[in-house]
């Protein structure tokens, strides 16, 4: 890995990985894309991890795609370019996934953030979809995603004048779950992460997948798939041991089974 600092074990249940292009904004080469589908592919099959956090630097989050890689092709190399069709893959990532974002979250750098689960926000972070200032528009799913977490005013503001928002702002909106002094980002989202690795990984899977189920539903659907889930959760241990820890009155011990 070039461009990734990864730690499997940051907390109890939690690993870390960490964009590391800083010179160049951690812009996504081709290369950085591939490298964080494989570590995330590596760590969803890694049954001590729990729940990941992924980063940037203090100064951005991503820039978005590498412009300087991306400036001289074709429409066809673009179509043949597999790197965006990699966030797919990471958007399938099992085990909960929380953005700590600083600085620039830009074009497919904001896109990539929001295909994580929760965002954690410095008060520095900005969000912005500027592709249209380039000729260009989001192409690795920023209008889709944006509109269902913003809604389609703000979207269109976004979209259309390549503008920035603040983290306050984009807290405003709800495409970040909370905004903390910048010393603290990083920690906040290991505290979120670590009540999150507390909890059963089955239910949170299963929960997980349910929640991203309204986003590719309709209702009725969707309320079938999260009941087909919920029934699931009692054929595992952890349900057991979740409901006898209530009743006897002490803290449970998830195992994930
Ligand atoms: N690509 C390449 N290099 C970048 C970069 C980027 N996106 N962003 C910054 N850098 C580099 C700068 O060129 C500079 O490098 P040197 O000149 O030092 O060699 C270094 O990072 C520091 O940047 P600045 O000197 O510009 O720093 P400032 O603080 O003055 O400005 C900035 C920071 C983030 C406002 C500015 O760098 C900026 O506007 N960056 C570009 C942001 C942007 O337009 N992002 C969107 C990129 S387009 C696809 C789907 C989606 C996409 C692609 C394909 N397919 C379906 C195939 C996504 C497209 C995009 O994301």
């Amino acid at each position: 890995m070039d461009f990734l600092l990864i730690t499997p074990q940051a907390r109890p249940g939690v690993a870390l990985i960490q964009l590391n292009r800083p010179k160049e904004l951690n812009a996504l080469n081709g290369q950085l894309v591939r490298e964080i589908r494989d570590a995330l592919q590596a760590l969803d099959a890694d049954e001590a991890v729990r729940v990941v956090v992924l980063t940037g630097s203090e100064r951005a989050f991503a820039a978005g795609a590498d412009i300087k890689e991306m400036a001289g092709k074709t429409a066809v190399d673009m179509f043949l370019d597999e790197r965006f069709a990699t966030l797919e893959q990471i958007r399938r990532f099992r085990k909960p996934l929380i953005g700590a974002v600083s600085g620039f979250a830009l074009g497919g750098g904001c896109e990539l953030a929001m295909t994580c689960d929760m965002l954690v926000a410095s008060e520095t972070a900005q969000f912005g979809q500027p592709e249209i200032r380039l000729g260009t528009m989001p192409g690795a799913g920023g209008t889709q995603r944006l509109a269902r977490a913003v809604g389609k005013a703000k979207a269109m503001e976004m979209v259309l004048t390549g503008e920035f928002i603040s983290a306050h702002e984009a807290h405003r909106v709800g495409l970040v779950n909370r905004v903390v002094p910048v010393g603290q980002y990083l920690e906040e989202a290991f505290r979120l992460a670590a009540r999150i690795a507390a909890m059963s990984p089955v239910a949170a899977r299963l929960a997980k997948e349910s929640i991203n189920r309204v986003f590719e539903t309709h209702l009725e659907e969707g309320l079938h798939f999260e009941r087909k889930n919920f029934y699931l959760t009692f054929a595992s241990e952890d349900q057991k041991e979740g409901m006898a820890a209530f009743v006897e009155k002490r803290k449970p011990d998830f195992k994930g089974r």
